[in-house]
């Protein structure tokens, strides 16, 4: 019998209101600076391990369409050590979807990496307790240590796994993901944040700064003050792409749109609302609000020219796991 069964996982994406940027300098994905995110509810990935019937190597499809390279590699490497840690040699077939676009800067490889380890883990049979799943999710993807729990969650600088700080109905906020272009974004994050730590100036303030910044937001956190929380979540983003601006050569993931939506938000809050902004690698920008002005404010960025979509998120759970078919997704 094959000592492979079918795991199959589902997780959220994440987004990082202080961000992970940074490396330390050793072996293993340890994040240099403390990040805290929420995970989201509408940003999913489903992804199936089973027994590889067609060949014998592994196979990965991403969105029906085959990984080949370097894609294959990064995950090719997660089955390695799931194998070496079950003892076993056996081929997979991985099949994933992503339920929102790919390499769009809307942080997919958070919510893939962690599917792709709780549904190989559990297809490998191994140890599919939390902290382990972030661990291993930690190695794979910092940011997809985050996804394997649901709600506010921190990562510290050089943590092995992630911690979950509160859950998501905790505090009825609404994240809005506002999306400034359809094309995919045109440096992936673990070499812009490498080339930033290799030649930026500020890149050691940074990592300097950086925990007064999630100390704050923790204490934000704990009192449920959005405008604390909102403006630490500003500062923690323009210092990350301040970083790349001043590395060598500078980079700006930012589009004229990007900074027309942050204009938008910065006039919604002259007019009194609590509304904070957010941007990762890539242009797009997420609006952190209260639940129940969402839908205003989703209406108010659709104004800002250039932006293609609005979607609304809310707090969401953590990674799901299932064995054989009888899971729903
Ligand atoms: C974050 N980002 O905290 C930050 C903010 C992007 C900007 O984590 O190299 O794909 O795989 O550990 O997790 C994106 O970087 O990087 C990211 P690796 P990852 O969400």
């Amino acid at each position: 019998m094959n000592p492979v069964r079918v795991g199959r996982a589902r997780a959220h994406a994440n987004i990082a209101l202080i961000k992970y940027w940074g490396k330390l300098p050793k072996e293993g994905n340890y994040p240099a600076v403390p990040s805290l995110s929420l995970t989201l509810d509408g940003l999913v990935t489903t992804t199936e391990v089973a027994p590889q019937t067609n060949g014998d190597q592994d196979q990965v499809l991403l969105d029906d369409q085959e990984l080949f390279g370097p894609k294959l590699a990064r995950v090719s490497a997660l089955l390695d050590r799931c194998r070496q840690e079950a003892g076993v040699t056996e081929r997979v077939r991985v099949v994933s979807h992503n339920h929102f676009p790919t390499n769009a800067g809307l942080a997919s490889s958070a919510s893939g990496f962690a599917a792709l380890v709780g549904a190989a883990r559990m297809a490998f049979g191994l140890d599919i307790t939390r902290p382990v799943l972030s661990a291993e999710a930690r190695r794979c993807s910092a940011s997809a240590a985050r996804s394997v729990y649901g709600g506010w969650v921190t990562l510290d600088v050089g943590a092995e796994a992630a911690k979950p700080l509160a859950d998501g109905d905790y505090w009825p906020l609404g994240l809005l993901v506002v999306q400034t272009t359809k094309s995919e974004k045109p440096l992936g994050s673990t070499e812009a944040m490498n080339h930033t730590r290799a030649t930026s100036p500020y890149y050691d303030s940074w990592v300097q700064t950086a925990p007064k910044l999630h100390a704050e937001a923790r204490a934000a956190l704990t009192a449920r003050n959005l405008t604390h929380l909102g403006t630490v979540m500003e500062q923690s983003t323009w210092m990350m792409h301040a970083c790349l601006l001043a590395a060598r050569p500078g980079f700006a993931y930012f589009t004229p749109t990007t900074l027309a939506v942050t204009e938008q938000v910065r006039a919604l809050r002259n007019q009194g609302e609590a509304a904070y902004f957010t941007m990762d690698a890539g242009p797009h920008v997420k609006v952190l609000c209260h639940a129940e002005r969402s839908l205003a404010l989703m209406a108010r960025l659709r104004e800002v020219p250039g932006v293609v979509e609005v979607t609304l998120c809310t707090p969401g759970p953590g990674l799901e796991l299932a064995e054989g078919g009888g899971a729903r997704w």
